[in-house]
């Protein structure tokens, strides 16, 4: 176990953040192929994410007809930078775990849209009804400037602290590994983290403790386009990305149930459907 004082990588002047930054308090294990990680390798330097709670507009509209057929007709809702699943709860009963697994796609760069272009694929509780704090962990394909090819990065962040993300020494990211994602809350403030990449057999575990206070109401299941900077980054185009075998569960122990969860789309940039009705998994898809 690795204990990383937040305030080590928060290196440079750009860091006029939070209190809750100075308050982050990170502990990180990790193994490959089920070996242990030595203490020396488990670093992750400072990402550079901005915000990535939901810029909904609010406006809920009608599935409308899609070149696709959704096998669920969830309710569909417009967002300005997510498209995906969000099942959301109460303060009296919040989420103490959630879970999912995802695909990495294979990013393309996409004419006419400025850069840098990402494609933020995550997890993570909070972010939608409630938007102060969030916990969230994922991966992102990024491609800088007009730079030939797509970067893969495994990341996570306790918003407002800023966003880490893993070397790909640690964490490889490769389009169409298998990602696991199980976030614990042990309280509003502390929880356990771990990410695995399943197709390439690393894991790595972050107890968190001292984050922004989480209100603990939405399970978020998502693709996002992700800011960097002051500003949205392009949305390049991807390849479909799967969630699968995807879960939240409340402190009462029942399951905040994913079937039926309302989907978030960006008009003409991307759409979700859920497949059910036995097992919830979500299809990402780009929209032409
Ligand atoms: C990419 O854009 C950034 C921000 O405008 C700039 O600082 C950097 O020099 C650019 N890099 C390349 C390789 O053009
Ligand atoms: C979450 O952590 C608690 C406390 O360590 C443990 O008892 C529980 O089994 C964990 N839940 C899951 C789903 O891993
Ligand atoms: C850096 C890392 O974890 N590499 C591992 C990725 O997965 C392959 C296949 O399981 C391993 O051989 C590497 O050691």
């Amino acid at each position: 176990m690795r204990l990383v004082s937040a305030a080590v990588y928060l290196f440079g002047s750009a860091l006029l953040f939070q209190d809750a930054v100075a308050q982050l308090t990170i502990r990180a294990s990790g193994t490959r192929n089920g070996v242990p990680i030595p203490e020396s390798e488990l670093k992750f330097h400072r990402y550079d994410f901005g915000r990535s709670r939901n810029g909904k507009d609010d406006a809920l509209l009608l599935p409308s007809p899609k070149h696709r057929m959704t096998k669920r007709a969830n309710t569909q809702y417009s967002s300005a930078n997510w498209c995906g699943s969000v099942a959301s709860t109460t303060t009296s009963n919040k989420i103490k775990y959630i879970e999912a697994n995802w695909v990495h796609p294979t990013c393309t760069k996409r004419t006419g849209q400025s850069y840098p272009q990402a494609v933020a694929v995550w997890s993570g509780i909070d972010g939608d009804t409630v938007t102060s704090s969030i916990i969230q962990a994922g991966t992102v394909c990024k491609f800088d400037n007009s730079s030939a090819s797509a970067r893969h990065e495994a990341w996570w962040q306790w918003y407002p602290s800023v966003s880490y993300g893993f070397a790909s020494t640690l964490m490889p990211v490769f389009p169409g590994d298998w990602f696991n994602l199980k976030i614990n809350m042990t309280s509003d403030t502390a929880g356990k983290l771990v990410i695995t990449n399943l197709s390439r057999g690393t894991a790595i575990t972050l107890d968190l403790s001292g984050g922004a206070a989480l209100s603990r109401v939405d399970a978020v299941w998502t693709v996002e386009r992700p800011i960097y900077g002051s500003g949205l980054a392009g949305f390049a185009k991807f390849s479909d990305i799967w969630f699968q075998d995807s879960l939240a569960v409340r402190n009462s122990g029942t399951n905040l149930q994913p079937l039926g969860a309302k989907q978030y789309y960006m008009s003409g940039l991307c759409s979700s459907s859920e497949y059910g009705p036995t097992q919830p998994t979500w299809l990402v898809s780009w929209d032409p």
